[in-house]
């Protein structure tokens, strides 16, 4: 039986080392140390023999089940070790390829966009305001002159989060929420812009995503009038977008401003002669504007006898595809660095 012992432990390094696969390994180690393996079919020998034969035989096959277990469990490390590297060789991902040298990183478009954007405000003595992105119902509707039942809800395909009673947390689908934080939190005179991120649950295409950006502007004084709002954006597209591009404004409706009105540019691509871009108007509809509705006033807690004001939005991606002429806004959002790279900082 020594005899059987000392063979099958020797023979065994080699038997364990030509195991090519895990499967292999795993049926070798069943035939030599399973239930039914010849180690086991040695043990059952051992009740034939007497104590000190059973001792030293007993012994014997303890050493060997021991080495011959190691071995294996070495082996296997070494198999899964090498199935992990093919795994791996294969999904081996190279973050550092770039083609013809290195490659400058710049600052997004939309970053660009929003920074030159506040420097342009910033430099009319505007201050920059922000805000949550997940609003209450209160902020980004009610307090906005845009009661529950009001079909002016349906202008804003809301995403409600999950929280609270139903539909009233959710994503901020305009800036505006963050005008009545200020005007709730601040006494006025108020000369303030607010740059965000904004949601609508609208399906992308080459004008719309589901997440944009706007900026709104808001002003709050004694005796301010139309005629301010119109020079204020007035000094603004000249200030953004050059002393040739001029602005006006058209009658419109929003649930939040009283007067109303459509905020347009000179077309940017044919400064009014008509191209595709503008439909041949000569003009580019860029956002909204008007005066501060007295019940937003009277919402926020101020006198609208005392106070005025006026406020304005647009959509700040949007003033970046004009800019920059892109015809697809997702361009924006994909990532790819052969879009990105047009547009060093
Ligand atoms: C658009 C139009 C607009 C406002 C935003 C505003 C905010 C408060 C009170 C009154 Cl708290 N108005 N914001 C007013 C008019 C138009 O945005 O087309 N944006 C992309």
């Amino acid at each position: 039986m020594i005899d059987d012992i000392t063979r099958i432990s020797s023979e065994a390094p080699v038997q364990v080392r030509a195991a090519a696969t895990i499967e292999n390994l795993r049926d070798l180690e069943a035939e030599l140390l399973g239930k039914k393996g010849s180690l086991s079919e040695l043990k059952k020998g051992l009740a034939g023999l007497d104590p000190e034969g059973r001792r030293e035989v007993g012994a014997a096959l303890n050493v060997a089940r021991e080495s011959i277990a190691a071995l294996i469990a070495d082996r296997r490390a070494e198999l899964e070790a090498e199935k992990r590297a093919v795994v791996l060789a294969a999904e081996r991902l190279d973050l550092t390829e770039r083609i013809g040298g290195p490659v400058r990183g710049s600052v997004h478009l939309v970053t660009q966009t929003w920074d030159r954007l506040v420097d342009v405000f910033v430099g009319m003595g505007f201050t920059v305001a922000e805000g949550p992105e997940v609003e209450t119902d209160w902020y980004n509707f009610e307090a906005l002159n845009i009661p529950a039942a009001h079909p002016a809800r349906g202008m804003w395909d809301t995403l409600y989060v999950d929280l609270g009673d139903p539909e009233t947390v959710l994503l901020r689908t305009h800036t505006s929420p963050v005008q009545i934080r200020v005007m709730t939190e601040t006494p006025p005179p108020i000369y303030a812009v607010m740059p965000g991120r904004v949601y609508r649950r609208d399906t992308a295409d080459a004008t719309h995503m589901p997440v944009f950006h706007q900026i709104e502007g808001l002003v709050i004084d004694r005796n301010i009038s139309f005629a301010d709002m119109a020079g204020t954006l007035e000094a603004f597209t000249s200030a953004y977008f050059g002393g040739s591009i001029h602005s006006r404004l058209r009658p419109s409706y929003f649930p939040f401003t009283e007067p109303s009105a459509e905020y347009d540019i000179n077309c940017v691509f044919c400064e009014g002669s008509g191209c595709r871009t503008c439909s041949h108007t000569g003009w580019l509809e860029l956002g909204g504007c008007g005066m501060v509705h007295p019940n937003v006033l009277r919402n926020v807690g101020l006198d609208g006898e005392e106070w005025t004001g006026f406020a304005f939005g647009f959509g700040l991606d949007r003033l970046a595809l004009m800019r920059h002429g892109v015809d697809d806004i997702r361009e924006m959002y994909t990532g790819d660095v052969r879009f990105l790279e047009q547009f060093p900082s």
